[in-house]
Parts: structure tokens; C-alpha cells; sequence
């Protein structure tokens, strides 16, 4: 098991498009293990490959209060979103203390292969409905403050662009 490196926004990486897995063979798994690793040491509810710089449709969700209850998506499609929408807090992995509200389908149908390759409707609401969401913009290449205005969005970038830099001097010292 490995940890991996979370890509932080504004990265370009983060707006590529994933592509479908080609097989869920033994370095599917092995990746979706360290995800997962990496997701619980990051304390998040979800990771998609895109965050990882791997650019395909995998992702790994934990929403359970207990964090043992590991959702592994593969190659995941909206089958169906509910027409009510509800506007929640969102934060990420990507953009480190940033949280702010994001229209949503409250409930959601997502068909996906599971770690066996075989193919499981998720019918998800709530904050597992979120999180996939979520998600599946990542594979989109979308990080959620896009949702947000341009103004706002452009204060995250300068605030993460200043961390950023704080965190290398405060390396090199
Ligand atoms: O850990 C996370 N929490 C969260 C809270 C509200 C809405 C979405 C999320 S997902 C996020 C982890 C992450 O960045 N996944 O891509
Ligand atoms: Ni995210």
C-alpha cells in the first residue's frame, strides 16, 4: 500500500478528462487500494483518480461516520438525477480549507463496476448522492469553485497560489 499525492487546485491537471478503465485487473486494484489509503490519511469522504493524476474513471468514497465502509466506482455513468436540487457546503481534498455552497441533484442513479468487474446500480441521496457528484465532475476535469463565481473563484486561486508558496519557504527553512 502506498500513499499517493493529491494534486492541489490550481493545477492543470486537475481539469483533464478521464478516460474509461480499460480492465479491472490487479493494477486496477492495487490503485484503488491506494486511494482509498490515501483518501482515509487525507480524512476526506471521496478521491477520484483525476486528484491522483491518474485519468481514469475510478473513483472511492467513505461517507460512513465509522470509516469502514470503503465504495469503490469504476467507470461510473449518471443513470438518473432527481429534478429537486438542494445548495450544500462542499470542500476538497484539492482546495484545502476552501467550502462553499453547490447545487446539487438531492438524489441520484449511478451505475458502476464494482472491484469484480460486475456492473451495481447505486441508488444514492444525502451526502453520498454529494460525494458522487462530486466526484464524477473530478473525472469531468470540473473542481467544484468552478460552480462558483469568478470572483470567488479567483480569490481561492490567489489564497492557494500564497499557501503554496508559504509551504516552500517554510520547507526550505
Ligand atoms: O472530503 C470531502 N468532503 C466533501 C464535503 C462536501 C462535499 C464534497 C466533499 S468531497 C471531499 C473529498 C474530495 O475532494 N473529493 O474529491
Ligand atoms: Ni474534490
Amino acid at each position: 500500500m502506498s500513499q499517493l499525492t493529491i494534486l492541489r487546485y490550481p493545477d492543470q491537471r486537475l481539469h483533464t478528462v478521464a478516460k474509461s478503465v480499460p480492465a479491472v485487473d490487479a493494477r486496477l486494484r492495487t490503485l484503488a487500494a491506494d486511494m482509498l489509503e490515501t483518501m482515509y490519511e487525507a480524512a476526506g469522504i471521496g478521491l477520484a483518480a483525476t486528484q491522483v493524476d491518474v485519468h481514469e474513471r475510478l473513483i472511492v468514497i467513505d461517507v460512513s461516520e465509522s470509516r469502514d465502509q470503503p465504495l469503490v466506482l469504476i467507470n461510473p455513468e449518471l443513470v438518473w438525477a432527481s429534478s429537486e436540487t438542494r445548495i450544500g457546503d462542499e470542500g476538497c481534498l484539492s482546495v484545502p480549507g476552501i467550502y462553499d455552497g453547490v447545487e446539487r441533484a438531492t438524489a441520484i442513479r449511478v451505475q458502476a463496476l464494482d472491484l469484480d468487474g460486475k456492473r451495481q446500480l447505486h441508488v444514492a441521496e444525502g451526502t453520498l448522492a454529494v460525494c458522487i457528484q462530486h466526484e464524477m465532475d473530478h473525472l469531468m476535469g470540473k473542481v467544484f469553485v468552478e460552480y462558483l463565481s469568478p470572483l470567488k473563484r479567483n480569490r481561492i486561486k490567489t489564497k492557494m497560489i500564497k499557501q503554496k508558496k508559504d509551504e516552500e519557504r517554510e520547507a526550505s527553512y
